[in-house]
């Protein structure tokens, strides 16, 4: 039996800046833009005490400002919280090598080998964080990514949720749609037309009914999905067999052509390389970076060993075409795994 485990920092950016201007703890505080409320810019996190008027991320300041103007308001200093969460990721680390980095406070573990309950190990890594850096953050862990990264957000915060297959029909079934992996607010209105709203009902459908309406791949995802299955494994950036290429973007962009272009050159490279280098590969992985640095992968697994040129570009665009656009880009990226030397 798999057990993983999701962790998510508690209100990231302004635990940290609170943790560093203790005069501010127990305040309304808001991260984002330069700091100017009058100015221009989107809230990227506020405290607790903030999210109690109302204010949340990718707000714009100056509503923010109107909701609270009493808050203290500060820029994004993305130096010290890519610090803190070096210190997380490496204590996450040395717990499991088995980790995902999903992003700059979050991260998936492998915690299957490990022989101590899932609530220690939980409570090991909430005690070494807050001893390290003295923040807190909400942890959950289940069978698969899936479960454990709606666990995660079930007790915010500084949770801990433990799900097991028998919570589903109980704790999972009538929580909306939209807490599913991958169900944005596009699939959420398409759902709500076809009178679906909670993950109970999505699971009382038929799977033709999904596929019909959300295609092959994306339909039997839901299906599996809103009975929380999932076997997806977690993607560490150490597996030796695969070879990737990714480009930051000098600015944030949203130009779709831009990114397409970008990831078929990139596609061409890893070809060439392989080509070069004389491997051959089975899966292809794209990435995507967004501006406020949380990361989306999706992958496809070929019916054979490639390195057409052809077959990997399709697998790329049918990766990029499953990925959410919904926020500003900064990295796109490529890998392709389970590589075979040719003969
Ligand atoms: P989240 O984990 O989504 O939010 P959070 O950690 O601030 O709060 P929570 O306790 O609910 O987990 O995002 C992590 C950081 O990413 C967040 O502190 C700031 C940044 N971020 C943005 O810059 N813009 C956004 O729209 C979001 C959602 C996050
Ligand atoms: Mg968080």
């Amino acid at each position: 039996m798999r057990r993983i485990l999701h962790i998510d920092m508690d209100a990231f950016f302004a635990a940290v800046e609170q943790k560093r201007h203790p005069e501010l703890i127990g305040k309304p505080v808001v991260i984002g833009g330069d700091g100017d409320p009058t100015k221009r810019g989107v809230v990227s996190t506020a405290s607790y005490e903030a999210r109690k008027v109302g204010i949340h991320s990718a707000m714009p300041l100056r509503t923010a400002y109107k909701l609270c103007p009493d808050a203290v308001f500060l820029p994004v200093d993305y130096k010290e919280y890519s610090r803190v969460s070096k210190i997380v990721k490496n204590i996450l680390k040395e717990i499991s090598p088995t980790m995902e980095d999903v992003g700059i406070d979050e991260a998936f573990l492998d915690i299957s080998q490990i022989e101590k309950s899932s609530e220690d190990i939980a409570n090991e890594i909430k005690k070494r964080i807050k001893d390290e850096t003295g923040l807190t953050c909400s942890i959950g862990i289940a069978p698969n990514k899936l479960l454990a990264k709606i666990a995660s957000d079930m007790q915010k915060p500084d949770g801990l949720t433990i799900l097991t297959e028998k919570d589903i029909a109980s704790l999972i079934w009538p929580m909306p749609v939209r807490k599913l992996q991958g169900v944005g607010p596009k699939t959420e209105a398409h759902l709500k037309g076809m009178g679906i709203e909670t993950i109970g009902e999505l699971a009382s459908m038929p799977v033709d009914k999904l596929i019909e309406h959300f295609g092959k791949s994306f339909g039997h995802y839901l299906y599996e999905a809103s009975r929380g299955i999932d076997e997806s494994p977690l993607i560490t950036h150490w597996e030796p067999k695969s070879t990737s290429r990714e480009v930051t973007f000098q600015k944030d962009t949203d130009n779709w052509q831009f990114m397409a272009k970008t990831l078929a050159g990139l596609s061409k490279e890893i070809v060439d390389d392989m080509r070069q280098t004389g491997f051959i590969g089975k899966t292809v992985t794209v990435k995507v970076k967004f501006h406020d640095f949380k990361v989306v992968t999706r992958a496809k697994t070929l019916d054979n060993y490639t390195v057409s040129l052809e077959e990997i570009r399709r697998a790329a665009f049918e990766c990029f075409g499953r990925i959410e656009l919904k926020k500003k880009v900064r990295l796109i990226g490529i890998r392709i795994g389970k590589l075979e030397k040719m003969v």
